[in-house]
């Protein structure tokens, strides 16, 4: 059922396009061209442009055991650490993949896997923990400066 179908059955309206509401009527909008469709191959290239590829597997083969993704360790052996605040900056973006302007939880579990497409998702008590370490406004999200800050602790 859509929306539509959904808004019509609630408020028992007639079926939709006997509606005098012609906005009810009209097919969705089209996506806006070239927003989310997040293309791997994009940012594979814009996480291997920052930081070693050899250094990313290094590190996503010390985390392949379920529940042992470590944030703090894991920052240190890709080596974004030791990036400039302007490197740290570009894999926040590579990273929120939506284009929001946070990493949202959503988009943490899936967050090994922007490194490169090998990488596993991340548990949902390892992508809590993982907020949790990172979100210190609580807001449920991490934000750019949370982010160079974790990367830095
Ligand atoms: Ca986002
Ligand atoms: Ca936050």
């Amino acid at each position: 059922m859509n929306n539509l179908e959904h808004f019509r059955l609630q408020f028992g309206l007639p079926s939709a396009c006997a509606l005098p509401v012609s906005f009810l009527c009209r097919p969705e909008p089209p996506a806006e061209p070239g927003t989310p469709a997040h293309s791997t191959a994009v940012v594979e290239m814009a996480m291997n442009s920052i930081l070693n590829p050899d250094d990313i597997k290094k590190a996503l083969d010390a985390f392949q055991a379920v529940d042992s993704f470590d944030h703090k360790r894991f920052f240190e052996m890709v080596g974004l650490k030791a990036k400039s605040a302007d490197d740290v900056k570009k894999a926040f973006h590579v990273l929120d993949a939506d284009n929001s302007g946070y990493i949202e939880e959503e988009e943490l579990k899936f967050v090994l896997k922007q490194f490169d497409k090998g990488g596993r998702d991340l548990t949902d008590k390892e992508t809590k923990a993982f907020l949790q370490a990172a979100d210190k406004d609580g807001d449920g999200k991490i934000g750019a400066e949370e982010f160079a800050a974790l990367v830095r602790e």
